[in-house]
């Protein structure tokens, strides 16, 4: 681990991150390092948030920083992964909402775990879902919401997944930060995941990798 970097990310030194990233890159450090330093992180920037040291624009920050460095590191693992991929997942955050921070972490944490994932953004549409799991046969559906409101739009989705005849062929799974256990139950998803690293385990389940 490179403390350093996991350091400036958690401390939101956004240039200094960086030009270190772009720094480690062009030595011998594996890309796949630098990623499991951002991890680690955003995990110490999820902590600050929840005693009380982080607020939301430092949120918004950490989300900028991660985007920044995977937009320098994916290409490099991309080239190497093509042929690796170990399955196929689906994610969005659900109608009528539009918050992505924590979608946006799940996603990265499922790429950097060898996964195929196709991001729908933010306040997808139903009908958005269905024509998407059409095209890319995902074996997995992440619906991701944070208000209370996206109760109704996550059974909705999974209704209309089941409508579509698309349901037994996949695994949906929720989260985010209203979900729990109920809600699934409510949805009728498969499971409910508190975290980016649930996430990537149930993945890992349901694929069998
Ligand atoms: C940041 C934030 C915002 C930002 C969002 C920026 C962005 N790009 O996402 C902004 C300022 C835009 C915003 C807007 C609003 N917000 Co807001 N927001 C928050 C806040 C402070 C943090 C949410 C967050 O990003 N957390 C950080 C991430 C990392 O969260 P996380 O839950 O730890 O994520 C992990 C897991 O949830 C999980 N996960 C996430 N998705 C998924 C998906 C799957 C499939 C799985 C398995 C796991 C998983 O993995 C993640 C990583 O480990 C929360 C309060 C809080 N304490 O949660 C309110 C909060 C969610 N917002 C709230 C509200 C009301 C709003 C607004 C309606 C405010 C308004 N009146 O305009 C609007 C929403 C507009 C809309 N239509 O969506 C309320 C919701 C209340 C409710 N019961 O509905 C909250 C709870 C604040 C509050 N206490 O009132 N918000």
């Amino acid at each position: 681990m490179n403390q350093n970097l996991v350091n400036l990310m958690a401390d939101l030194k956004e240039e200094e991150a960086l030009a270190l990233v772009r720094e480690l890159i062009q030595g011998e450090t594996n890309p796949l390092d630098i990623l499991d330093d951002a991890r680690s992180a955003m995990e110490l920037v999820g902590k600050r948030f929840e005693t009380g040291e982080y607020f939301i624009p430092d949120l918004l920050m950490a989300g900028e920083i991660l985007k920044g460095l995977s937009a320098i590191v994916k290409p490099l693992l991309e080239a190497g992964q093509a042929d690796r991929k170990k399955g196929k997942v689906m994610i969005g955050t659900v109608a009528g909402d539009i918050h992505d921070i924590g979608k946006d972490i799940v996603t990265f944490m499922l790429e950097v775990s060898g996964f195929d994932v196709l991001d729908l953004g933010i306040d997808v549409p139903i009908s958005v879902f269905i024509e998407k799991a059409r095209e890319f046969n995902p074996q997995v559906v992440g619906l991701s919401g944070f208000l209370t409101l996206a109760f109704d739009s996550m059974k909705k989705t999974v209704e209309a997944l089941e409508e579509a005849g698309l349901r037994d062929s996949l695994k949906i799974m929720i989260g985010g930060g209203q979900m729990d256990e109920e809600v699934r139950r409510y949805a009728r998803a498969d499971a409910y995941g508190k975290d980016a690293v649930a996430a990537v385990n149930l993945c890992r389940q349901w694929i069998g990798v």
